[in-house]
């Protein structure tokens, strides 16, 4: 009997900023390798997590969503996602279904289909009232019959938010990927640095708790990392753009970065299995997104 076969590759997911990208990698992962916020361009870096199982393994590369890009750091994070699908075996394009379609989602169809790489559709958010894919299968075909194309991609629906139909789409992925053995151990759940992930885990708290006063651009830099037996002691700073900013991230006597902090030592604790003593400042860094040797530091150039 001839052994079941083993499929593997790379399945580059992007779109749109605030589709659910990263949400949909943490739910096909069962664990949260890539933070999710309801701020556009959450997402700064490729994060690449890797889903391994009986049918073979499936590398995902969570990318940037494309946005109109303000200052160096947005130039850099577009370059990154469209840099990306040079790595791809598939490129999973994700639609927010609950919103109308944006020109990015058009400059994603176009890129798609002119550059021919094998691409399939995942619309997300289909637990929300309101949600259709209509207009962007439209979309599809007006640019296919602009671009004197044929082929038609797959679509599935999904929400990454409840899981509906995410086990559909695995398996949709797995049938398209080629058979080969599996490109990482088995146990690799993702190779992104530590200290940025650490980094993402506190800017993905900021995002959430500030949220509508969030100053437009805003880092986290992991200075000092002590991996104790019992405890790890973490030091990072918050970089801001102007002096402005830094009362607004601390808060009314220091109310919002204490609430920051502690999100941020639950969330870590429990990702790492140990007990957080995370210390926060807030830096001001006039054009910090636009300074190469601070992006570079930071982790995005
Ligand atoms: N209702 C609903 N909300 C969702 C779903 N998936 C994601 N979201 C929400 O959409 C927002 C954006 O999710 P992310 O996963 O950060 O989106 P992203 O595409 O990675 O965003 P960027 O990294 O900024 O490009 C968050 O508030 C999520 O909770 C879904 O299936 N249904
Ligand atoms: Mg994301």
């Amino acid at each position: 009997m001839n052994a079941p076969e083993h499929r593997c590759g790379t399945v580059v997911v992007v779109g749109r900023a605030n589709v659910g990208k990263s949400t949909l990698l943490n739910r096909i992962l069962g664990e949260k390798v890539s933070i999710v916020s309801p701020v556009a361009q959450t997402t700064r870096n490729i994060v690449r997590g890797v889903c391994t199982e009986t049918r073979g393994q499936i590398v995902f590369l969570d990318t940037p969503g494309m946005h109109r890009a303000i200052g160096n750091l947005g130039r850099i994070m577009n370059k990154m996602a469209r840099g990306a699908i040079g790595n791809a075996d598939l490129v999973l394009l994700v639609l927010d279904g609950a919103a109308r379609p944006f020109v990015e989602d058009d400059g994603w169809m176009r890129r798609l289909i002119k550059h021919d790489i094998p691409w399939m559709v995942a619309v997300n958010k289909n637990d929300e009232t309101g949600f259709s894919s209509e207009a962007y299968r439209v979309m599809e075909n007006e640019i296919r019959t602009e671009l004197d194309s044929t082929e038609r991609a797959t679509w599935l629906e999904i929400s990454a938010a409840s899981g509906a139909s995410v086990d559909e789409l695995i398996a949709v992925l797995f049938a398209q990927l080629p058979e080969a053995p599996p490109l990482f151990d088995e146990d690799m759940l993702t190779d992104y640095p530590r200290k940025l992930a650490i980094a993402d885990f506190i800017r993905e708290k900021l995002f959430t708790v500030l949220h509508e006063e969030l100053p437009h651009a805003i880092a986290v830099h992991v200075e000092k990392l002590e991996e104790g037996e019992k405890q790890w002691g973490i030091e990072a700073e918050i970089y801001v753009n102007q002096s402005s900013q830094k009362g607004i991230v601390i808060g009314h006597k220091g109310r919002l970065i204490r609430t920051i902090q502690r999100q941020a030592e639950i969330e870590l604790a429990e990702v790492y299995d140990v007990a957080i003593d995370l210390k926060l400042w807030v830096k001001v860094h006039k054009g910090w997104d636009k300074n190469f040797w601070l992006l570079r530091k930071l982790g995005y150039a």
